[in-house]
């Protein structure tokens, strides 16, 4: 099994080709592909070359892993390790020309299922405005190669707390009447667009906390791993693990006052 540190060279060399070439097509235009679960849930052809990119280059560089990504789905290996890839996150934000959409690559040990994984490392590289957030198991967490570290002690009354919606039109409309609840109780939110750039603003202190259900394993793999090793709690309901039906992220202390407002509008069993 190699070591964290360089498994997340890898990474961080393979995010960086994609985000180029995501930056590049960016500029010259992008495309809609396809779309998906809904009209407005879009794939571009750069999402898709970006993707092949990822996937050529880590089959080249760890021949045995798996591979688990958004546009092209699974594929298993026989090394126990699988690469975890959304190709780019807040693709609505990269098709609008907002600069707030990532690469995101993780390697975890064992199925790519976040309830079950135990994620090695992971980059989020957003080429719109040169971040590249990194984290490795156990190694911490950093932007641009400074250490990052949650802001600690914030009250939920004064806390900026993000979250997303998703395709869905029904589903937004019941995610939006849980954020009429919430909404009262903190200091405001933002909805980034990107899970991956959300947790990563919870590991770099600007945001407090971040929620949002229905997220896919590609979305939050490597945004998790550098918010926990930012110093986040990183979870769901009553110290269940992550998963669709719901992420959590904030300092512990904070977490403790957001997830028991969260818990009536999510089963336990999501
Ligand atoms: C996005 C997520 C975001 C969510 C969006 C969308 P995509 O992923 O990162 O948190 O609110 O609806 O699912 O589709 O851009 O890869």
């Amino acid at each position: 099994m190699p070591a964290n540190a360089e498994l997340l060279e890898i990474a961080l060399t393979i995010a960086h080709r994609a985000a180029d070439l995501a930056r590049q097509r960016r500029d010259e235009g992008v495309e809609v592909a396809a779309s998906k679960s809904s009209l407005s849930d879009i794939v571009t052809r750069a999402d898709r070359e970006a993707e092949d990119l990822i996937r050529d280059a880590i089959a080249a560089a760890r021949p045995d892993d798996g591979f688990y990504g958004e546009e092209s789905g699974g594929a298993e290996g026989t090394s126990g390790l699988t690469w975890v890839v959304d190709p780019i996150d807040g693709t609505v934000n990269y098709f609008y020309g907002i600069p707030a959409y990532a690469v995101s690559v993780a390697v975890v040990e064992g199925d790519p299922d976040p309830r079950t994984w135990r994620a090695l490392a992971g980059a989020v590289v957003n080429p719109a405005i040169g971040e590249t957030f990194t984290a490795s198991a156990g190694g911490g967490a950093e932007l641009n190669g400074k250490a990052l570290q949650v802001k600690q002690g914030t009250d939920l009354a004064l806390a900026l707390v993000g979250t997303g919606f998703g395709y869905d039109a029904e589903r937004r409309v019941q995610q939006a009447t849980i954020l009429a609840d919430l909404i009262g109780k903190v200091r405001d939110i933002r909805r980034i667009g990107a899970a991956s750039l959300d947790l990563c603003s919870v590991a770099a202190g600007r945001l407090d906390a971040y929620y949002e259900r229905g997220l896919n394993p590609w979305d939050h793999a490597a945004g998790a791993l550098i918010a926990r090793e930012a110093g986040a709690q990183v979870g769901a309901l009553a110290g269940t693990r992550e998963s669709a039906d719901l992420l959590i992220a904030a300092e512990p202390g904070l977490y403790a006052q957001l997830e028991p407002l969260l818990r009536p509008h999510f089963s336990v069993a999501g």
